[in-house]
């Protein structure tokens, strides 16, 4: 299978190439895309080195399918073009995410929506994902009615400019900074621009996305979004009100059986999940799981996951693997 990775060369595209190996995706030929000032670079893959090309190069070399990740303009720009070419695109963008002709996919949750006609498909944002992933299993169950989540959030998730301002911080030297504020020893409330709302953007993919992987714009969410000088995964303080009335062991069996998700919740032995143990791993995390005293029929949870992996580049990977599986690709 020849699969491009449109912005190879970024944050998330080099995580992309990290789990297409580690997954043996059965790549045959890799095609590096990235901007004009990349081009010629070169990228290791499966120990072996491959020349990035521009859009254009990797049109016309005919892969299977492209996985995109090198932010909207790109995406809304190239993806129709490889679209046309007959090309399957993943895009970990938000150009095509609230498209109503475009399916946005959780595998785990939605994946049986996908059809062989879809020629772009839609990664959703990286706390909407680890955050649904979760909610699935419930609202099969008790049906949710409201959901409010507020989320603090690794710097990776705003890419390497972000990473570099916080060690430049702790190693005490200036920099180009990504944030407007200092990160290190400071926790931002604001993620993406603010919309008309007071919400930020970031804030409303996660109510908007929400309501379309899971198929029901019934369940209202509200959200805080906040940056935290973190590296390893975003975290997430979830409550959540049902319907219907549960039973919390039952609850824990339905998390503990739902695909992709790992309950970690021992306040005994002080067990809980945290970005350290999340980092580098493909799984959803969930702790902290105990009925909302203050109101019937509702539970809070701690939900953790790797926002590089799980919360885009995994998540991509398993919509290919679901293509391939169906032979659509
Ligand atoms: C963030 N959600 O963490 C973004 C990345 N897609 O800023």
């Amino acid at each position: 299978m020849k699969v491009a990775v449109v912005g190879a060369t970024g944050l998330v595209g080099s995580k992309m190439l990290q789990v297409l190996e580690e997954r043996n995706f059965p790549v045959t030929d890799l095609i590096p895309v990235a901007s004009a000032k990349s081009v010629g670079k070169e990228v290791t893959f499966k120990g072996k080195a491959y020349k990035v090309v521009d859009a254009d190069t990797a049109i016309a070399m005919k892969p299977n399918v492209a996985i995109f990740s090198a932010g909207g303009s790109t995406s809304l720009e190239w993806a129709p073009k490889f679209a046309d070419a007959g090309i399957t695109c993943i895009d970990n963008s938000s150009a095509w995410r609230m498209d109503p002709t475009k399916k946005l996919v959780v595998p785990e949750v939605n994946g049986n929506a996908l059809t062989p006609e879809d020629k772009i498909i839609a990664n959703p944002n990286c706390s909407t994902i680890q955050m649904v992933l979760v909610l699935k299993p419930l609202h099969e169950l008790y049906n949710i009615k409201r959901v409010v989540v507020s989320t603090y959030q690794s710097v990776t998730g705003t890419g390497v400019k972000a990473v570099t301002q916080l060690m430049n911080e702790r190693a005490g030297v200036s920099g180009e900074m990504a944030y407007a504020y200092p990160i290190d020893l400071n926790v931002i409330p604001q993620i993406d621009v603010f919309t008309d709302n007071g919400y930020t953007k970031e804030e409303m993919k996660m109510v908007n996305e929400t309501k379309k992987i899971m198929g029901d714009d019934s369940i209202k969410v509200t959200a805080t979004t906040v940056r935290i000088p973190v590296m390893g995964g975003h975290s997430e303080s979830v409550n959540i009100e049902f319907e219907k009335e549960y039973e919390l062991g039952d609850l824990r069996k339905a998390l503990e059986a739902q695909a992709g998700v790992i309950v970690v919740d021992d306040p005994s032995k002080a067990q809980y999940p945290m970005p350290k143990d999340a980092h580098d791993k493909d799984e959803v995390f969930v702790g902290r799981i105990r009925r909302d005293e203050t109101q019937e029929k509702t539970v809070n949870m701690w939900i953790v996951a790797d926002n590089l992996r799980k919360g885009a580049a995994t998540n991509a990977v398993q919509i290919a693997e679901y293509l391939h599986a169906q032979k659509w690709i």
